[in-house]
């Protein structure tokens, strides 16, 4: 590989966001304080190249490369970034955190193409043809009533162009390419059946680097257990004489009980859940006094509360605990979480509250 991969571990302490920024700055001089943005706020222009590279980087774990990202962002033509999704039963407050990096993306000046990756998920043993197809248009509402710009948003499905003999062409050159070794470790962090891998999960990740060129995607942004996907995508296209794509990688927030997000655990929350669901499991999660550590609720309160408020966080209190509590930025929140100042009770009912607020246009256009 090629150039500079920049780790940026955006998930773990302050210390190490600020490093970040700093490091930001240092290459692209100070900005001044960190903005909130709401997807109310998409429809302003005229952000400077600054603004944009720092709302593009805010949260994020790895870019592969920054100086390729950098080269987008002064491109004369809207740049193209994407994001694959299986299609599934729920969407829930992991694939929201992809949303949330396409929202910076819109206002950053990208047009963003969801991919409903309908023949992924059935490679993927996630149900039949004719079950992934189906539930694909509910997740196009849900990303929608996320707040995503109607006007630069692109859904595409799958199989409504990765059935067709020159896709198919594309991953049959890229296996004649591509280490089974390669094909299967880049599935690792994906696989449904890690111990038994079928012919179906090597032919994944060629299609999902296929994608990218077929898409014209400039930009590939998953979670980071995209990553070795991603990184074989950006060997092989170009063997192809293809393009290879920029990479945005989000971190993976914990499930609500602390341990690893999976839908058979039920221990995340869909973004059309009840309000007193969302409510009980914010409550009830995992959320050691002064640990950040796999605590889920800091984790929903840096990714999802502090993106989209642009006012911050407000925690009410009762006056013999402190009174009210106001953090413009998640930063001093997690100061105070950790020195004891704040207490996980409280910290648990501001979040709750708070994701109740911001999931409402969803609950609201998933039940109409
Ligand atoms: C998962 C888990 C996850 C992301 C994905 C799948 C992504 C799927 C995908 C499919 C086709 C693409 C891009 C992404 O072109 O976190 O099971």
């Amino acid at each position: 590989m090629v150039g500079i991969s920049i780790n940026l571990f955006s998930y773990c302490s302050p210390a190490a966001a600020e490093l970040l920024k700093y490091s930001i700055n240092l290459l692209y001089g100070d900005s001044g304080n960190q903005k909130h943005y709401t997807s109310s706020f998409l429809s302003q222009a005229g952000e400077s190249d600054l603004d944009k590279l720092e709302l593009v980087m805010r949260n994020t774990e790895e870019i592969v490369t920054v100086d390729e990202l950098k080269g987008l962002l002064e491109k004369p033509s809207r740049p193209r970034a994407y994001v694959g999704y299986e299609t599934s039963g729920k969407i829930h407050l992991g694939h929201m955190l992809t949303a949330n990096k396409l929202l910076d993306l819109q206002r950053a000046g990208f047009d963003v193409v969801v991919l409903l990756a309908d023949l992924h998920a059935f490679l993927n043993e996630k149900g039949s043809l004719e079950e992934v197809r189906r539930i694909a248009d509910y997740n196009r509402d849900c990303f929608m009533a996320l707040g995503l710009d109607p006007e630069r948003t692109e859904f595409v499905y799958g199989t409504d162009y990765q059935l067709k003999p020159d896709f198919m062409l594309k991953i049959l050159q890229m296996a004649r390419n591509t280490s089974l070794n390669r094909a299967r470790r880049s599935m690792d962090e994906v696989s449904r059946s890690a111990e038994n891998p079928m012919v179906s999960q090597m032919i994944y990740p060629l299609m999902q680097a296929v994608d990218i060129a077929d898409l014209r995607i400039d930009l590939a942004v998953g979670g980071i257990d995209q990553r070795k996907i991603h990184m074989l995508a950006r060997e092989e296209l170009p063997r192809l004489g293809l393009p290879a794509p920029v990479c945005l990688h989000t971190p993976l927030i914990p499930g609500l009980n602390g341990e690893k997000m999976s839908s058979s655990k039920g221990n995340n929350i869909a973004v059309d859940e009840p309000a007193e669901d969302v409510e009980k499991k914010i409550k009830s999660a995992f959320c050691p006094a002064q640990v950040v550590e796999n605590n889920p609720v800091l984790a929903i309160c840096r990714y999802h509360i502090f993106p989209r408020m642009e006012e911050g966080m407000t925690i009410k209190r009762p006056e013999k605990f402190g009174g009210d509590v106001h953090y413009a930025s998640y930063e001093g929140l997690e100061a105070d979480f950790v020195s004891g100042a704040l207490h996980p009770m409280d910290l648990k009912k501001a979040c709750a509250e708070d994701m109740i607020e911001i999931l409402a246009p969803v609950r609201e256009r998933m039940k109409a």
